[in-house]
């Protein structure tokens, strides 16, 4: 099984699961991962996902064994595997966490990247190791980590494929937390318990809104965000967070509309 999936109290824990391979990635665990990820977008009862890897690695990126002797042509199709998997990640409309666990290289770290919140054990790494076998970031690296941590700093990784401490990365923004190792799961868990306790339906807006704003100018930044207020509040968690303020009283979130 290349990956493993657990029902937590509202959410879901997503574990890759070739610990073997430090859960290099393969066709095989991208389509698991993206079936994964459609069962859970299609079940009501969960609102938030965690991403994590068995073993000491989270993910080497692509499996090398699987591309030796590929052609460019078969190369470049395996990313009409990984580019679904990414998009749908990015538009799941619920939280992801990813808990790196170890070592996130290649399209390993841009699978990490491109959840919601990372948090990432201390001894954990990030590396853009795509320089090092002559390719070029993929999985939406060349897009998002520009983003995160700057075109200085994002040209120097990719460039030099050298590993970035998870302190580091949280330092320059590339992540949401470095922890330490042994509070990882904890932390994700609870993390993941808040946030699906949380409304489900206008936490997916804000990925919305958030996500298009790279590509939207001020003006039509402006229009989006009236627009998805619009949808944000007319949720039932929105009508019930405002009683639940003036009643002095936590809001209790029905999250997402069945
Ligand atoms: O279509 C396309 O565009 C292609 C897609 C490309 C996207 C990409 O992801 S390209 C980048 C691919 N990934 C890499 O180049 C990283 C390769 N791995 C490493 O550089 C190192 O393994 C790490 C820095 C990640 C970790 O180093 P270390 O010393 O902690 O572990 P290790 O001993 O190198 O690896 C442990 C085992 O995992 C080892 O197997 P063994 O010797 O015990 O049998 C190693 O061969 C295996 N492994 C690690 N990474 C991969 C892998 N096997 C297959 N593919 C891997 N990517």
């Amino acid at each position: 099984m290349p990956i493993l999936v657990e029902a937590c109290p509202g959410y879901r824990l997503i574990t890759l699961n070739r610990p073997e391979r430090l859960n290099a990635l393969t066709v095989e665990m991208a389509d698991a991962l993206s079936a994964a990820l459609d069962a859970a977008a299609a079940d009501r009862g969960c609102r938030a996902v965690v991403l994590t890897g068995a073993g000491r690695g989270f993910c080497a990126g692509q499996d090398l064994t699987a591309i030796q002797g590929m052609t460019s042509a078969e190369i470049a199709a395996l990313l009409d595997h990984y580019n679904p998997l990414i998009r749908k990640l990015r538009a799941l409309p619920m939280p992801v966490v990813c808990a790196v666990n170890g070592v996130a290289a290649g399209a390993g770290a841009n699978l990490a990247l491109a959840c919601d919140i990372v948090l990432a054990a201390q001894s954990a790494t990030f590396v853009q190791a795509f320089a090092r076998i002559g390719l070029i970031p993929d999985c939406g690296g060349t897009w998002i980590l520009p983003r995160l941590v700057g075109p200085a700093r994002a040209r120097a990784l990719a460039m030099l494929a050298e590993p970035v401490p998870a302190e580091t990365a949280a330092q320059w923004g590339m992540i949401w937390q470095a922890v330490a190792d042994d509070r990882l799961m904890d932390e994700a868990h609870a993390l993941a318990g808040r946030l699906a306790s949380g409304p489900t339906e206008g936490l997916a807006l804000i990925k919305r809104a958030l996500d298009a704003a790279a590509a939207n100018d001020f003006d039509h930044q402006l229009d989006l965000e009236r627009d998805l207020q619009a949808e944000a509040s007319a949720t039932p968690d929105h009508a019930e967070a405002v009683r639940a303020f003036l009643a002095k009283r936590p809001p209790s979130f029905a999250g997402r509309r069945s």
